[in-house]
């Protein structure tokens, strides 16, 4: 028997949730995404802002067919799809000239990278015509040379992230892709020398072990055991079935030629890599009471392939020179420092190669074209993170959501209710979570979380992250939004440690242990160790690592003060684009596909703010313009307007509206611009005046052959 339209969507939910009966009713909004996801239907709108949740699994809908059905389509005619995101996006790019950014939010695991790799591939299919292959096939090969860089194994997820990345694809007045640029975000860098359990260094180690040949392997002095090197031994062992690390590291190899990496620079990115293992496997012992390295062949080995003089790395990895009011003075480091002073030279050496990469893609990107270009912004940048331990890593991460959160409430839920009461239009006012407070409570100028730290590593004495903690309980402890170990039990009913503090974010609450925070904020490596690099022979070393005199002009930013200005001019140049929202969801944590936990969903409902974005959606009207563009468009669906009104354009389109029978629930009249509130209305006017437009050119055409 045949389905109703009511039995159809009665099981594959509706593809708007602006059009759920019940709509403030999240039970019935996860009800409707459930529904669904179990339909492998993983696209769902709330009015233009797309929510996928992953499907875990291989779906058959990105083939080159669907990439033609969203072609050119009106955004609310096709299914719920990131194609149709994307398309709407670049058509307004390519046809109103407005600058575009897609902005993808969620957790760990959700699909942010996966959707922007989708985005991606539609820009490269849409725009078939043969030269511009070569730009699009660098986009696509920088994005996975990034991710071979960039991600790694977590428990989370397979391919996880370890970066922020925004990527600009900068296209020509035809639309055609001619360009990109990418900025990348607070590498998770000490990975490089520790993992969690079950977790992995980042895929590149494993890539080259795996797949480059016995006699390279022997020249860069690896074996390919993964066992054998202390950087891979922390969390999970040995290979693993489903990351495909030989097939990868050719397709690694392939990116670099794609994106015209010199042979010479190839090989001396392999070194560095091939140094950085090495040199995990450096350990120290104490001789007549001063240390020295235990291995003097593995130190060879590492100054080899580091293109450096040994005695001097040597002696820059066991003492440090300070300088003094006078002159320079050179101690010995104990055991202990030693080591450390190893880990902050693999954590420099990987994190200024991984910026040294993305510079050398930019400059391979770059458009050769002279004249103005457009451009189309990807965000896909790590989600919230409440972890059991939570570190500085974590509040730069939440900090950097709170801004975004922050971005999305400007554009879209503010200015929606602005745009409602400059008009005048009657409408309910929907109270949000503003989260400008928390920003405040991390950003403010010289009384913000960042400041105190910041203050706190260069103040003289003896600061630690205990006296850092201090002053944050001291100045912070009144702050609505922050909670000091002291008032845990009052506030939050639980205990907290001693060098625990808490932040209320828009997200959720948030334990945070300061234990490490001064460290990795001065994000020191001695001088001795940054001016053996410098001398190093490698030329990428030698970029990176400048020379001391090029280096100390002035005091170097703080990790997080760096972080927090690359975020602002972000946050800048998002203000100026065209936004569009994507929002993912994972539906599980087994990574498992067809199994819809909705207690995890309901969490990131409530984070993502998707309930309120419904509200604010729903009392607000699909489309809106200003009455004399209205009037110029649809002017001649109306004899009352056709071929001109002379009266106000206001006046024009009430004439237009009456007589095209709109009802005064569809629509209402604000001071310069017609609103409407249901996409149905404007289709059907839409597709009346494309009919008379090829009426009124048949007319045309006849009279001129009747001539
Ligand atoms: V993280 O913050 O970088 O740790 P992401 O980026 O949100 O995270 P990612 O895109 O890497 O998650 O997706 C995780 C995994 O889910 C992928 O490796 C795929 O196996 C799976 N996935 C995600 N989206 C899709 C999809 N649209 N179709 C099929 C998907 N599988
Ligand atoms: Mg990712």
């Amino acid at each position: 028997m045949m389905e109703t339209d009511l039995q159809h969507r009665d099981r594959v939910g509706v593809q708007d949730a602006v059009l759920l009966e019940n709509y403030t009713d999240e039970k019935e909004f996860i009800n409707n995404l459930k529904k669904r996801f179990k339909e492998n239907l993983i696209y769902t709108y709330i009015g233009h802002v797309l929510i996928s949740v992953n499907p875990y699994k291989e779906l058959n809908i990105y083939g080159i067919n669907n990439i033609k059905a969203y072609n050119g389509k009106h955004f609310f005619e096709v299914p719920p799809h990131i194609f149709a995101i994307t398309d709407t996006a670049y058509r307004s790019l390519k046809e109103e000239s407005m600058e575009q950014c897609i902005l993808i939010s969620g957790e760990s695991g959700a699909g942010k990278t996966e959707a922007s790799k989708k985005i991606l591939q539609y820009i490269a299919e849409v725009e078939t015509s043969g030269d511009v292959k070569t730009v699009k096939d660098k986009l696509m090969e920088s994005t996975f040379l990034l991710e071979a860089f960039g991600n790694a194994k977590t428990n989370r997820n397979d391919n996880s992230s370890r970066f922020g990345k925004y990527m600009d694809i900068m296209f020509n007045f035809e639309g055609k892709p001619v360009g990109g640029n990418v900025l990348s975000y607070l590498l998770e860098k000490s990975r490089v020398i520790s993992q969690a359990t079950g977790e992995r260094n980042f895929h590149i180690f494993y890539q080259l072990l795996s797949s480059a040949s016995d006699q390279d392997l022997e020249k860069l002095n690896l074996s390919r055991n993964f066992d054998t090197y202390y950087y891979l031994t922390d969390g999970e062992k040995g290979k693993l079935d489903f990351i495909n690390d030989r097939g990868d590291f050719n397709r690694v190899k392939n990116s670099l030629d794609t994106l015209e990496f010199p042979e010479s620079k190839q090989n001396e990115i392999v070194s560095i890599l091939a140094a950085i293992l090495n040199l995990g496997n450096i350990t120290f012992h104490t001789v007549d009471e001063k240390i020295s390295v235990r291995k003097p062949e593995v130190l060879e080995v590492v100054s080899k392939l580091l293109q450096c003089d040994k005695d001097n790395l040597h002696e820059a990895l066991t003492h440090r020179t300070v300088k003094t009011i006078r002159d320079m003075v050179k101690t010995p480091l104990a055991r202990d420092q030693a080591t450390y002073a190893r880990d902050a030279l693999a954590k420099a050496v990987y994190d200024r190669l991984f910026s040294w990469l993305v510079q050398f893609i930019n400059k391979s990107l770059k458009s050769q074209e002279f004249r103005k270009l457009m451009c189309m912004g990807i965000l896909d940048i790590y989600g919230f993170e409440i972890f059991q331990k939570n570190s500085f890593e974590q509040l730069c991460i939440n900090f950097c959501n709170e801004k975004l959160q922050q971005l999305f409430i400007e554009l879209t839920l503010k200015s929606e209710q602005q745009e409602y009461e400059n008009e005048g239009i009657d409408w309910q006012k929907i109270d949000y979570f503003d989260n400008k407070m928390i920003c405040d409570l991390i950003e403010e100028k010289h009384k913000g979380i960042i400041a105190f730290m910041d203050e706190e590593c260069l103040r003289p004495g003896d600061p630690n992250d205990i006296t850092l903690l201090a002053k944050l309980d001291k100045e912070l402890s009144s702050h609505e939004r922050y909670i000091s170990h002291k008032k845990a039990d009052i506030k939050l009913q639980k205990t907290m440690d001693r060098s625990e503090f808490c932040l209320i974010h828009y997200a959720g609450t948030v334990t945070y242990n300061i234990r490490g925070f001064l460290e990795k904020n001065n994000d020191l490596l001695y001088r001795d160790l940054r001016e053996v690099m410098s001398q190093s022979m490698n030329s990428i070393l030698c970029e990176v690592f400048p020379t001391s005199e090029q280096n100390s002009k002035k005091m170097p930013d703080t990790a997080i003060t760096k972080f927090r200005n690359s975020l602002n001019v972000l946050l800048l140049s998002l203000t100026k684009k065209q936004p569009s929202y994507v929002r993912c969801i994972k539906p599980n944590d087994n990574k498992q596909p067809g199994i819809f936990d909705e207690e995890l969903v309901r969490h990131q409902v409530q984070y993502l703010g998707l309930m309120e974005n419904l509200r604010v959606r729903r009392a607000g009207f699909a489309y809106r313009r200003l009455y004399e563009k209205f009037l110029h468009r649809y002017k001649c669906l109306s004899v009352k307007t056709w071929p001109n009104y002379h009266g106000s354009a206001k006046d024009g389109v009430q004439e237009l509206v009456c007589c095209l029978g709109y009802t005064s629930d569809d629509y209402k009249m604000g001071k310069t611009k017609i609103f409407i509130r249901y996409p149905k209305v404007l289709f059907e006017t839409e597709d009346a005046f494309q009919a008379k437009k090829h009426e009124i050119a048949a007319i045309i055409q006849s009279k001129w052959k009747g001539l």
